[in-house]
């Protein structure tokens, strides 16, 4: 049984702005030549490790251009959201998304916690399960997200997580896991999305743990510069495992794409972000996506000055104007 593994798409319409090539274009060339790839290699199954979308509610028309391409497959594709791909983050919502939308039309299917697929081919059977993007993720006991369990009494378990797994432990208040906390996983084959710059195929006592790193580089760090995208292969059969990377041809290199003339802030806003969230969330119990419904429960909950109160709604409700007006595909 063979299959193919790859990670955060991030598809989008337009180029992020540290871009010098036109970043759709050249998704789309990157994309053409995984699912050529899985075609050629005639794998049973495609496997997307979540950040299909770069946002939840991406325009019919960028999505239906993507959409067609992975029409080309001659094969299933199973997904797990990642945090893009939702609204607010919460996997709750992704009936109102696009990647809802394509596995409403069956072009993918997205595989929920707890409910997973059984795979079966020439007497072999393949459970494979997913843990998409959650708040609590990498903050709470690991085995909850990252220890399968085999409901179907299948030969190998292929488990998927869109999570901070990474090697070596990052800054205070980006919340992650270490690998080298979980080769205790019930899983064969561990596939996580999220950390971009990934860490390849890892293997110990027979149990492979692996990110292949993301097909999208969407920010400008030193270690995006250097790094190629790439998918992983794999192939099972009763006896052995066999896993392997290989560099997508498509890609070009980060010095050509990469524009460094301005400096990327991204690990310090996702420090703030996730301060911020933290903030909510240990508050109150906030079921709406309206910002001026937080802040007015975020000033309720904290003794916030009725001033400093109005002054961010009045900001939240000007910046929300902005939006309505602008295209943003
Ligand atoms: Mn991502």
């Amino acid at each position: 049984m063979k299959f193919l593994y790859f990670t955060d798409t991030h598809i989008r319409g337009t180029s992020p702005k540290n871009r010098l090539d036109d970043f759709a274009e050249t998704l789309k060339l990157k994309i053409q030549e995984v699912i050529e790839i899985a075609n050629q290699e005639n794998v049973d199954f495609i496997i997307h490790g979540g950040d299909v979308f770069d946002r939840p509610d991406l325009s019919p028309n960028v999505v239906g251009q993507f959409a067609k391409i992975f029409r080309m497959a001659h094969m299933p594709i199973y997904a797990i959201s990642g945090n893009h791909d939702t609204f607010g983050h919460n996997p709750n919502t992704l009936s109102r998304t696009m990647l809802g939308l394509l596995d409403s039309f069956g072009l993918m299917t997205i595989i929920h916690p707890h409910k997973p697929i059984l795979i079966e081919k020439d007497g072999l059977t393949i459970q494979l399960s997913g843990q998409p993007y959650h708040y609590d993720l990498d903050q709470r006991d690991p085995k909850l997200d990252y220890y399968p369990i085999n409901e179907h009494d299948a030969d190998y378990m292929i488990h998927l997580v869109h999570s901070m797994l990474v090697e070596k432990a990052l800054p205070e208040g980006i919340p992650h896991t270490l690998i080298d906390h979980i080769w205790g996983t019930t899983a064969d084959i561990l596939f996580t999305g999220h950390y971009h710059g990934g860490f390849g195929i890892k293997e110990r006592e027979g149990t492979y743990i692996c990110n292949p790193g993301a097909i999208a580089r969407v920010n400008n760090h030193w270690s995006e510069l250097s790094r190629m995208p790439k998918i992983i292969v794999g192939e099972l059969t009763k006896e052995r495992i066999d896993l392997k990377e290989q560099v997508l041809k498509t890609a070009q290199s980060g010095e050509r794409v990469l524009d460094r003339s301005f400096l990327e802030k991204a690990v310090h806003q996702e420090e703030k972000l996730h301060e911020f969230i933290q903030q909510v969330k240990e508050q109150t119990e906030f079921q709406s996506l309206q910002m001026s419904e937080i802040i007015q429960e975020l000033a309720t909950m904290s003794d916030v000055d009725e001033t400093v109160k109005q002054e961010a709604l009045r900001r939240i409700t000007a910046v929300e104007e902005a939006w309505k007006g602008e295209e943003y595909e």
